[in-house]
């Protein structure tokens, strides 16, 4: 083995509960803005498949938790669905949705997984989203209450807890680029969602630690290292304005309790602070997380702006810089993402570096590819070579960022089987397991999951 990693080194996948739990009006679960999203417009990104047509993870978790064991996961991370808990946001908790996540959360424990469990993955309840959603401060104190109840519920064997997921998605999706609901271009509001994303998170860590729970509560952010075109003045700065509003926005308040006054002097400058109370920003910099997820997909290229901005257009961050396309850089086709497996290695040497060595695992990096059914062999498995080799050029730098001493502790792919994605349903196929939708959502693991068996096993490669 060339590749070792440290002694009980977390080896597992990702999910998330609209992804791939289906059972989208089943046992009292509440409407949420992709159930309704999709119903109002079911042709705008979903080509006519809903988040109701999914693994069902809901009705066959049995038989899917068997074979993350199989595969030799030692961890699984879910999220719980707040519609489900909380059909309307706030008030009644569903009984039905408490039974499901304690079997789920059981059976994983029964199985040697251990539960990662995240709170908010993309799915705010529809009750929630009219009065505002993120943008209002209501919609913050019914996070905080559905976060205290899930600890309060679970807490006694969940051990690993994230407030968030990619909080930077909902505010370039919902609010600047039209690709999530409620898909408004406002950069104030954009700003305010950020804001409040983030004093949910800390007021939820808060809450956990007033529950006394002994467990380590964090979020998952994702993370585009910034590579500026050339090493011209103005193609660096361009690229740490870039870093800052999409990477350093929601870590340094996660890690260091304070936003970067260079995105505040931006903020003050353009008019677009966001409304805040008093206490928060104390509340910010006292509850700050225990553990961070990287989620890791591609790099940023940025070069300074060609031309000057136009005054009359809407205001977005890259008024301040321009996209650039590396010449020579490695695509992964189907995405339309670039591949670029040292920046999983720069993102950590960041996080030793910058930020006091937070520890830290790889919570999701994968790749998605079309139509893998034409790779399916006689013997019924699909041959994804590609994403053996995705995946362990990607673990070669995390395991060299090990070696230098950056305090990394687990890989988790993104993801476990295939499932129903936000902005392309089917099209993309991310699993270690594959579902076969024709056929009544049959699974099968593919060679990838048999490799990362082997590789969870040997705990290296
Ligand atoms: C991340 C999300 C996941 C997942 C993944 C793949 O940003 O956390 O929910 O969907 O990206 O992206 P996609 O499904 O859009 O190809």
């Amino acid at each position: 083995i060339r590749y070792r990693f440290p002694k009980d080194f977390w080896w597992g996948s990702a999910t998330s509960a609209t992804q791939i739990e289906g059972a989208a009006d089943k046992d009292g679960k509440g409407k949420n803005i992709w159930d309704h999203w999709y119903q109002t417009e079911p042709n705008r990104f979903f080509n006519g498949v809903g988040p109701g047509t999914t693994s069902r993870f809901y009705d066959r978790y049995q038989e899917d938790i068997q074979r993350m064991k199989e595969i030799g996961h030692n961890s699984f991370r879910l999220s719980i669905s707040w519609s489900r808990m909380i059909p309307a946001g706030r008030g009644e908790v569903n009984q039905k949705a408490v039974y499901f996540y304690n079997r789920v959360i059981d059976e994983l424990l029964s199985a040697g997984i251990e539960p990662f469990v995240n709170l908010y993955h993309f799915d705010m309840p529809l009750e929630m989203q009219k009065i505002g959603g993120w943008t209002s401060r209501e919609v913050v104190d019914a996070y905080v209450d559905y976060a205290a109840t899930c600890f309060r519920l679970f807490g006694d064997r969940v051990k690993k807890w994230f407030t968030h997921n990619e909080p930077v998605v909902p505010v370039e999706g919902g609010y600047l680029y039209d690709f999530h609901y409620p898909n408004e271009v406002d950069f104030q509001k954009a700003v305010q969602v950020g804001y409040h994303t983030i004093l949910a998170s800390a007021k939820a860590i808060q809450a956990y630690r007033e529950q006394q729970q002994d467990g380590k509560i964090g979020i998952i952010i994702s993370l585009t290292p910034s590579y500026p075109r050339s090493r011209h003045p103005a193609d660096l700065k361009a690229s740490k304005i870039a870093d800052t509003f999409f990477n350093r926005s929601f870590l340094d308040p996660s890690i260091k309790g304070e936003f970067p006054t260079e995105l505040v002097d931006i903020l003050k400058e353009e008019g677009y602070m966001p409304k805040m109370e008093k206490k928060d920003l104390d509340t910010i910099r006292q509850h700050t997380i225990d553990l961070l997820g990287v989620n890791y997909y591609q790099p940023r290229r940025v070069k300074a702006k060609e031309h000057l901005p136009n005054p009359e257009a809407p205001f977005m961050p890259d008024r301040f810089f321009d996209s650039y396309e590396m010449p020579g850089r490695k695509m992964n086709r189907y995405r339309g993402w670039e591949i670029y497996e040292k920046g999983i290695y720069d993102i950590l040497i960041n996080l030793k570096e910058n930020y006091d060595n937070i520890e830290c695992f790889i919570s999701e990096n994968g790749m998605g590819v079309e139509d893998e059914e034409r790779f399916r062999d006689e013997n019924g498995i699909i041959q994804d070579d590609y994403r053996i080799e995705f995946i362990q050029e990607h673990l070669k730098w995390v395991h060299q960022a090990i070696q230098e001493g950056c305090n990394v502790k687990g890989y988790h792919l993104w993801t476990f089987m295939d499932n129903w994605s936000w902005c392309n349903a089917y099209k993309n196929r991310y699993g270690l397991v594959s579902v076969h939708l024709e056929k009544d959502g049959e699974r099968s693991i593919k060679k990838s999951g048999q490799w990362m068996k082997r590789v969870s096993e040997q705990n290296g490669f």
